[in-house]
């Protein structure tokens, strides 16, 4: 086998691994026995949550917290609690990204979208309950014994998720697409696009890096390594969705695709061509590397992830 072959081979089986993990964990944080504090958990409400986040996705942001924080020797479990509240922040923005009021989805992990398979109201709540469900499983301490770190990793969430965040780039996005005031889709320039990306979807990718960092107590530079890194893979994230959302094969995609172009969205692919965007994912790529250069070999998966970003199908 060829290095390369042989690294992608691993890459497969870690993000595999830590989907399993992952799917076993949030099963059990979302049981149907009521936790210390709560009352009861509705059936319905947990049912929606459940489909939301079981039984689909790549789960490539648990994997991102899960391998920084082996970078910096943070045990597994601990990875594992706070790779599942960001992984709840996710599924919740996406089941509020395909509401009617949002981007009216049938389509999602090639399911029904949860507004489809519940009711709008229940998706709605299950969204809600998700975003919360994410601090609450940040707060406990099996995510870290050290409220410190707690409250490090909790801050940087919510400033990832919320209004300068997911949430404030969404509404940018929704923005520039003409929802509001004269109802005209806005011109945006690259240094637009970028920040509107780097909001909505980089910066629960750069989380997913900065997590392992603060689990692991790593050193300032360390984690300044890190969000350069979770910065270039967010946005070969973003520009590897926009081609696809162009060239993809809905059956693969699991979504529909082609929606970009009709919506008039301003998007990287839109304003540079195809050929540019994919010469930018390149050098995307060589960014994401040489900011793990200081962590040498042991940082090889986390290389390989950025090239599965860059050339991803589904
Ligand atoms: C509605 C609050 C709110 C936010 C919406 C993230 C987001 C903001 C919308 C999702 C729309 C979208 C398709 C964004 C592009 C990037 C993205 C998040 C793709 C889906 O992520 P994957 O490919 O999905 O990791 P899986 O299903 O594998 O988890």
């Amino acid at each position: 086998m060829t290095k390369s072959a042989d690294s992608d081979t691993r890459f497969r089986q870690r993000l595999e691994k830590t989907a399993t993990d992952m799917e076993a964990l949030l099963g059990r944080l979302l049981a149907a026995k009521a936790v210390p504090g709560e009352r009861l958990r509705p059936a319905r409400l947990l049912d929606a949550m459940r489909y939301a986040t079981l039984g689909g996705g790549k789960r490539f942001r648990p994997f991102l917290v899960v391998e920084t924080a082996a970078l910096f020797k943070a045990p597994r479990s601990r990875a594992l609690m706070a790779a599942a509240a960001l992984e709840c922040i996710h599924c919740y923005s996406l089941v509020h990204d395909d509401l009617p009021a949002m981007d009216n989805d049938a389509l999602r992990r090639g399911r029904p979208t949860a507004h489809k398979a519940f009711d709008e109201a229940t998706a709605i709540l299950a969204g809600d309950g998700l975003l919360t469900f994410a601090f609450d499983i940040l707060a406990r301490p099996q995510t870290h014994p050290d409220p410190k770190v707690r409250i490090d990793l909790i801050l940087a969430l919510a400033r990832a998720s919320g209004l300068g965040g997911m949430v404030g780039g969404q509404m940018l996005d929704l923005a520039a697409e003409g929802r509001f005031a004269d109802g005209r889709p806005q011109q945006l320039d690259e240094a637009a696009i970028k920040a509107l990306q780097a909001m909505k979807t980089g910066a629960l990718l750069r989380y997913g890096c900065l997590a392992g960092a603060i689990l692991g107590k790593a050193k300032a530079r360390q984690r300044a390594a890190m969000e350069r890194y979770g910065s270039a893979l967010g946005q070969a994230f973003q520009i590897a969705d926009d081609l696809l959302d162009l060239e993809g094969d809905p059956a693969t995609v699991g979504k529909q695709t082609g929606k970009d172009a009709a919506a008039h969205k301003a998007t990287l692919v839109s304003l540079l061509g195809a050929d540019k965007a994919r010469a930018r994912l390149k050098t995307l790529v060589d960014d994401a590397e040489k900011a793990l250069a200081p962590f040498g070999r042991a940082a090889d998966v986390l290389k390989t992830a950025a090239r599965f970003v860059a050339e991803r199908r589904a």
